[in-house]
Formats: C-alpha cells, structure tokens, sequence
C-alpha cells in the first residue's frame, strides 16, 4: 500500500496563503483534480486540488494555518500508485522523498494575479502617461474565465492595488489589482462575460495626465505599447489617438452591478461567492464569523434560513416593499402579557394586508331611510317568533343588495387575466361579515336573489350560528360576488371596510339611529342607516358607486321596490 503527500503547489508567488476551507475528511475517496483545501490571500482565493486518487488518511493542515509553495496538505493512500504518480507528472511527492516541487502542479492555473500584474517596465514608466488600458494579467490559464465582478465605476478613484475586477474559473476566483493610482474613465467590460489573459478591462487616468504636453504619453505604434500588448502584458498604454476600445460587452443591469460591486469588497472565498450568486444573495448583507470576519458558507447558510423563515413577516409588513415596522420590547414601558395569535387571526391579516396593498380603495357614504323597513320589520316580529327565526335588518339589507347588483353588476365582478378582463358572474352569492370569538369569517349565502326575506332570515341565522360554532366548511366561505359588513348591532356611526378581495365592493352598514330628519316643511323622527361602500377604484369608478349606493339607499327606504 503506497502513501503519498499532496503539497501546496505554486501559489503565483504569494509568500503564503490561509486555509479557510478543508473541503476533505480522513477517509474520503478523492479524485484526482478534487478539491482538497481552499486558501485565501489577501488578493485571491483558490482551491488546491488533489493530484492523487485515494483515500485522505491524514490532514495536515487546518483551517486558519497559513500556508506556503511546498506545504504539505494531507497524506494520500493510493489507490493505484503507479497511475496516480504518472497522472500527476511529478508534482506530488511519495511520503519517503523529502523534497516537495510543487512547481508544475494543476493548482498553477489559478495562480493569483500579484505576480502576473507587475507591468513590464516600459508600460508603467512611460513619462508622463496619461491614460492606460488595465487588460486581464497572465491567470495561468489559456481558458476564459468568468468576471464576476467589477468592483469600480467610471469616476473612481483608485490606488494602486485596488480591486478592480474578481474573475472566477470553476476553481478559483482572484481579484484585478490596479497597476497604477489614478481615476477610472471608462469601462470596457461588464459583470457576467467572460474573458481571457490580455483582454482588455478599463481605462484608468494616471496620476500624470495632467502633465504639461512635454509629457504626453507616446502614440499607440510606439515600441514600447507594441511591445507590452505582444507580450499580453496587463496594462498597457493608449493614447487619445490610439484605436478605439471595444464596447462594454452587454451586461447586467445597473442594479446588479451596483449589488456585484458592493459584494466585491466583502472578504469570502469562491465556493461561498458562487453560492450566493446561485442564491441570488448580495454577499454584503451576510454577517462573516470566520476570520476577520470571512463569509463561510454556513453564514450563507444560516442567512437563506432565516430569510426563508420570514415569509409572514415580509408578507404582513414589506409586502410591497414597504419597510418593516420594528419590533419594540414593550416591557420596557411597563407589565405586559403575550398571547399567540390563532391561525384564522393570522389568516385575515394577511387577506386584510393583501387586499389593503393590492387594492385601490375608495370609501362612499351615504344613509338609507328605513323607517318604514324597521316599521314592517317589527310587525314581523311575532310570525319570525312562530317560524322560529329572528327577523334583523340583515335579511333586508341582502335582499336590497341583490336587486341593486342586478342593476349594476360592475359591482359583483372580478378582475381576470391580469387586470386585462372582467368577470362578471351570472349569480348573486353574497358574503356577510361574522364577528366570532375565534375572529372574522365571512360565511356565503348562495342565490340571493331567488331567496325569500324568510329563507334569507333562516340563513343569516344558521351561518351565523355555524360561524360562531366554528362549523363552517371551506365551501361556505367561497364563492362571494359581493359582501355585507354591518356592525350595526355593535354600534358606531361609520367605518370604511376593506373589500373583500376577489370582489371589488363591499358594504359597510353601521347603527341605524333615530334622528331628526328635514323634509322641506318640517323636521320628522327618521330611522336612518349609515351606510359606507368600499370599492376597488381600478374597476369601479365614483359615479359606478354613487349610482349603486342611491340605488340601494332608494330600495331600503321603500322595500315595495324590491318587489318590482
Ligand atoms: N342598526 C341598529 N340595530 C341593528 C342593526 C343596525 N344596523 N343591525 C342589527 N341591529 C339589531 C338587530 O335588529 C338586533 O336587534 P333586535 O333583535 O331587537 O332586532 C340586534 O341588533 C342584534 O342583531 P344581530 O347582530 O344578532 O343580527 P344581524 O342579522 O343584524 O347581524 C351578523 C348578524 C352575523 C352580521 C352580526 O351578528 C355580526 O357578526 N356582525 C359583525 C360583523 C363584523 O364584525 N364586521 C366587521 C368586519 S371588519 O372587521
């Protein structure tokens, strides 16, 4: 059985690296090309891969060490040595040979970008250089590779060493440092498109432009640029009369750009990047608990978690994006006492909160005289009495709603096919409002207009019985063209309900009182009936309304019309 040790190839000069992820255990049947750890300088992040197929028997490192060329990463037994050794053309080192070269190792491709930035010195010294092209360095791969990030914007300051861009090959990801100090005056590359060693990048105005003409900088056929752009070098310089630089290649949109730059600053490795872009996660709204505060991939974790868990809270406070009411610790002010709220509580906040969001709401008042229908309604009392029922203005208020909707029947349509078609329904079920101690319910009853006030007063009272012993089926609750809110028999003067969504109207009926009421000669004693019409604006307008409710205020104050 052979052992082999898998040692930390040529980081691209970078004198040493920190382990911020093990992406292996002991034990593990690795590949060769398999990620076995993932170190991080302060300018790139990479993943070195296993040069051996085996089995990890040993780690040798830990995350948080720092690392150096030629460190030893996690002993391998292999699986069939001969192969692996061949396969891995020298870079490993059998566990007996004590001398690691780890020179010529996969990891090379994503050697980090410090070594190849150094500028050939006739582009960077250039006197009196005024603008220069930052192009992509030497990434040790012929291949393109992702630039996932433009971490400036045109208009930016920048010293030299600044991020510029972060490219991410499948392996690794590494930020652009600028060449110089100076100010970015135009980006040639967009987050999202792909690029290769030489492309170029950006514009950047040196700290020289403003040099007196003795200083500007040589044309584009000069030697010097010729040379620095043959040898793909990655900055080269461009005077105002060289070629015209390519357009930006098409690119996200401003907002994600804006989201890109400001995740470029946040210090992650590239697992974690890639992860959050799956996730669609700015990285700069995750908390980092790794060292000096890195991003690790439970963070993201733990932040997708607690988003996921917050449907209901988004949905009743930032619905529309609507910022959040905080939450404030009352007990600070004094006693309290907390109960959890039951599930139909929750349920009609949320309609309330949908409906309230989604609908524009417009409220109309009026008042109905029902003298006359209280007057009738009363001599009713003793047959209600022998049929066994209970004859409240409800029934009446049905009833007149029905005949009214058959006049205007915009008001019990509904909105289809995203606000492009209307429904108008050749029913009349008609919801009423159930104030129980469990909360509000809005039981159904079916056909009212083909309904006697009798039939509609054992209805009333079998839903509303229903609805307080909490026996209403899902079935009775469905189906409403319109709806009936009356707080009559609690009291109040008037109150603006929130339609009852699909339906675009509801009515609001308050306490009836006995009030003093001119009728050109004299003021008479008159039971009048505040009543309140909501309704959704996008589909009835004011004079749709005014027209409904006069309607329905005529038909209450002379109940004969209900028959005609
Ligand atoms: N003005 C004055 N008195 C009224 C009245 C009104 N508008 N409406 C009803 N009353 C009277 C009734 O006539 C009855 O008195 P009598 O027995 O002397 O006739 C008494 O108040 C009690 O009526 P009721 O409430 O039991 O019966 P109802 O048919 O009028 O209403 C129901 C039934 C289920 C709609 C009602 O009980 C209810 O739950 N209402 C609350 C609805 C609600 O919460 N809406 C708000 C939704 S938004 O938060």
């Amino acid at each position: 059985m052979t052992t082999a040790q898998v040692t930390v190839p040529d980081i691209g000069g970078a004198e040493g690296a920190e382990v911020i992820e093990v992406l292996v255990a002991v034990g593990d049947d690795v590949v060769v090309d398999q990620g076995l750890i993932v170190l991080e300088s302060d300018k790139a992040s990479m993943e070195i891969p296993s040069t051996l197929a085996g089995k990890v028997i040993e780690l040798l490192v830990s995350e948080g060490e720092e690392l150096a060329e030629g460190a030893p990463v996690a002993l391998i037994e292999v699986a069939d040595a001969k192969e692996s050794v061949e396969e891995s053309e020298g870079d490993i080192e059998q566990s007996d040979i004590a001398d690691a070269d780890p020179g010529e190792n996969d990891a090379k491709a994503v050697q980090p970008p410090e070594e190849t930035i150094e500028q050939p010195e006739e582009t960077t010294s250039a006197p009196g250089a005024s603008k220069q092209l930052v192009v992509v360095p030497d990434i040790g791969t012929d291949d393109a590779v992702e630039l996932i990030e433009v971490c400036v914007s045109v208009g930016d300051t920048v010293a030299e060493g600044d991020s510029l861009v972060v490219l991410e090959s499948d392996k690794a990801s590494m930020e652009v440092p600028s060449p110089l100090a100076g100010e970015v005056c135009e980006l040639l590359v967009d987050a999202g498109i792909s690029v290769s060693q030489g492309d170029k990048l950006m514009m950047i105005k040196g700290a020289l432009s403003g040099e007196p003409a003795a200083a500007e900088p040589e044309k584009s056929d000069s030697p010097s640029v010729e040379a620095a752009e043959t040898a793909a070098a990655p900055v080269s310089q461009e005077s105002a009369t060289a070629e015209k630089n390519p357009s930006p290649a098409p690119g996200p949109t401003a907002q994600a750009e804006v989201a890109a730059s400001s995740s470029a600053n946040v210090y992650a490795g590239p697992a974690v990047r890639k992860l959050a872009r799956e996730f669609g996660v700015g990285l700069q709204q995750v908390k980092g608990s790794g060292p000096k505060g890195r991003v690790v991939k439970e963070d993201l974790q733990q932040f997708v978690k607690q988003a996921l868990s917050r449907p209901s809270t988004a949905a009743s406070s930032t619905g529309s994006g609507i910022p959040a009411v905080p939450d404030v610790d009352f007990s600070q002010f004094g006693p309290v006492k907390v109960t959890k709220r039951n599930r139909l509580e929750k349920l009609t906040a949320d309609n309330m909160q949908r409906s309230w969001l989604n609908v524009p709401h417009v409220t109309q008042f009026d008042e109905a005289d029902i003298t006359e229908l209280e007057a009738f309604r009363s001599s009713l009392k003793s047959e209600a009495e022998q049929r066994d029922t209970r004859l409240t203005p409800m029934p009446f208020l049905l009833k007149a709603c029905s005949v009214a909707l058959r006049e205007h029947p915009k008001l019990a349509s509904s909105l289809a096919a995203g606000g492009d078609e209307l429904v108008f329904k050749q029913y009349c079920h008609i919801g009423m409002a159930v104030d129980t101690p469990a909360g509000l319910v809005v039981p159904v009853i079916r056909d009212v207009d083909q309904k006697t006030i009798w039939q509609l007063a054992d209805e009333v009272l079998a839903m509303a019985g229903k609805a307080r012993d909490r026996k209403l089926a899902p079935s009775d609750m469905k189906g409403g063209c319109f709806t009936i809110s009356s707080l009559g028999s609690i009291g109040g003067s008037g109150f603006t309900p929130i339609v009852n969504t699909p339906e675009v109207a509801i009515l609001g009926v308050s306490n009836a009182e006995m009030r003093p009421v001119w009728n050109g000669e004299s003021f008479l004693p008159r039971k009048m009936l505040p009543l309140a019409l909501s309704y959704d604006h996008r589909v009835i307008n004011g004079g749709d309304g005014g027209r409904f409710l006069s309607h329905l205020v005529r038909l209450l104050g002379d109940i004969r019309q209900l028959l005609m």
